[in-house]
């Protein structure tokens, strides 16, 4: 791009520049300037991405960006950092420099084009570019000269560590990229630190370093009315995925099928792909919390439980449903179901931003209505030991650019607008003839994506999932074929005799 386009896009009033999708450069220079605003003058933030991570030799994982720094720039290639400077000289309050992979002609044949230090400045709006192979020398004249109190994630205030270790970074030995799985760390950097750390900087200050993803948590935890919009993107992709998944379950199917069969959906539908490694779990695989072997088959008249969400543009939805292999519950696993979404329904309604609600004290709520609900069930008092194990887990956390998002939050904290969070009740009642016989081996969970509620919405929450369907009447017609996502298919009507 030249400058004079580029400098015609950024100026013209009647134009957003989208630096990812839904995303425009205005809302990452905002949430740059909200970290950096707290911090005193001098202030330095180091956020490093990540690099390739091996699966075995030579084989790379599918890229996937350390979520802090995405969200803080955007840039999603490996081997990449952002270090702001708070400034207030500065026209945005602070300095903005990304360590990026310079562009390489003969590396673009393996790996293609990356930003660059051009794409760096123009693009993402950088002051100052810098190679990633910099980046040791940079850390260490910021440890040895400090400017203010440094904010990281890195480990640089244990020294025995390589403070880049964890991030896969590669850097200043591009020869080892396609020969070796280990991570190509500049160990050179280990003695410096431990020096610089245990002694004091060159002017006798030792400097100070802080936990950054606090700071950024608090950041992330609110989602602005795009991140709102991307993440509704996410559940609207992922719910028609159940839907689809739901059209194709007939006894005999793998689980693997219908695991295939929401991946499909998902990247046919403009998703990177499945936000996390899905649980399809039939019959009493729902059992197994984390079940992700998913290579049985489908046996009639039992239910399967699928856990399952998209990563759309960096952002993550998280659904589970539970239905019955051939479209048709039967009375008792009916009975648990609905005892799940009625408790799951009135979660929801929870969620509203204008109450003293908290995580905790929907999970509070939640299992006293399940033990009510299975009291009922099982025709006697279920104690709230008994109850631990027949609903084990949490009722919901917060959910955003990862599956769990900002996990320093404490779920004491207490819900307000724009917050997202998963609530997803569960039952799982043990192969035990302490169980009326229809109920046992029977698993179910409900999960949908709630935004909580704003003055905008009444404080009503909004569901970001509504497209999965989970009344048992729609979830029969889904999986029975009646209603799909492409076509309404007509129960064949009846052969009047003698017509022709
Ligand atoms: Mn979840």
């Amino acid at each position: 791009m030249s400058h004079h386009v580029t400098n015609f896009l950024f100026e013209s009033q009647y134009f957003v520049l989208v630096v990812t999708p839904g995303l425009s450069r205005e809302e990452y220079q905002s949430r740059r300037s909200r970290l950096m605003s707290q911090l005193s003058e001098g202030s330095v933030v180091i956020v490093p991405g990540y690099g390739l991570r091996y699966a075995t030799n030579g084989i790379f994982y599918p890229f996937h960006q350390q979520t802090n720094l995405l969200y803080l720039c955007g840039v999603d290639e490996p081997d990449c950092a952002l270090v702001l400077v708070r400034s207030k000289a500065s026209e945005n309050g602070y300095k903005m420099i990304l360590f990026v992979r310079p562009q390489d002609k003969k590396r673009e044949i393996w790996d293609g084009p990356k930003i660059g230090f051009e794409g760096a400045a123009q693009f993402f709006g950088a002051d100052e570019t810098q190679s990633i192979d910099a980046l040791p020398r940079y850390i260490e004249a910021i440890l040895s000269s400090p400017t203010g109190p440094i904010y990281t994630d890195l480990a640089l205030s244990s020294p025995p560590a390589t403070p880049l270790d964890e991030t896969y970074i590669r850097h200043g030995s591009s020869s080892k990229l396609h020969a070796s799985n280990a991570s190509a760390i500049d160990t050179s950097i280990t003695p410096i630190l431990k020096n610089l750390t245990l002694t004091k900087g060159r002017r006798g200050r030792s400097p100070v370093v802080q936990k950054l993803t606090p700071l950024i948590s608090e950041l992330r935890l609110v989602k602005s009315p795009a991140e709102q919009e991307l993440m509704r993107k996410a559940g609207r992709i992922a719910g028609r995925g159940f839907v689809d998944m739901m059209g194709e379950t007939k006894p005999g199917i793998g689980e693997h099928d219908l695991g295939a069969v929401m991946e499909y959906s998902c990247k046919r539908q403009g998703a990177k792909g499945l936000g996390y490694v899905p649980v399809v779990a039939g019959g009493e695989n729902a059992l197994v919390i984390h079940y992700v072997v998913n290579n049985q088959l489908l046996s009639d008249g039992t239910l399967v439980l699928v856990d399952a969400g998209a990563e759309y543009a960096g952002y993550a939805s998280d659904i589970t449903r539970t239905w019955p292999v051939n479209g048709k519950f039967t009375t008792q696993q009916r009975q648990l179901y609905e005892a799940v979404l009625r408790v799951q329904q009135d979660c929801i309604k929870r969620c509203t931003g204008d109450n003293d609600v908290t995580l905790d004290s929907i999970q509070n709520d939640a299992f006293e209505m399940l033990r009510e609900e299975c009291s009922a069930l099982f025709g006697r008092n279920i104690g709230r030991r008994e109850m631990s194990q027949l609903y084990p887990h949490h009722v919901g956390h917060w959910l955003g650019m990862d599956i769990h998002d900002t996990e320093n939050i404490p779920r004491t904290r207490k819900l307000e607008a724009g917050m997202v969070i998963t609530i997803e009740p569960g039952l799982y009642i043990p192969h035990s003839d302490a169980y009326p016989e229809g109920f046992r081996g029977v698993g179910i969970r409900i999960e949908d994506d709630i935004v909580v509620g704003s003055k905008e919405t009444g404080f009503a929450p909004v569901v970001l999932s509504a497209e999965a369907p989970k009344e048992v009447i729609d979830v029969e017609a889904v999986v029975g074929g009646l209603v799909g996502r492409r076509k309404i298919k007509y129960p064949q009507a009846p052969t009047r005799a003698g017509h022709g």
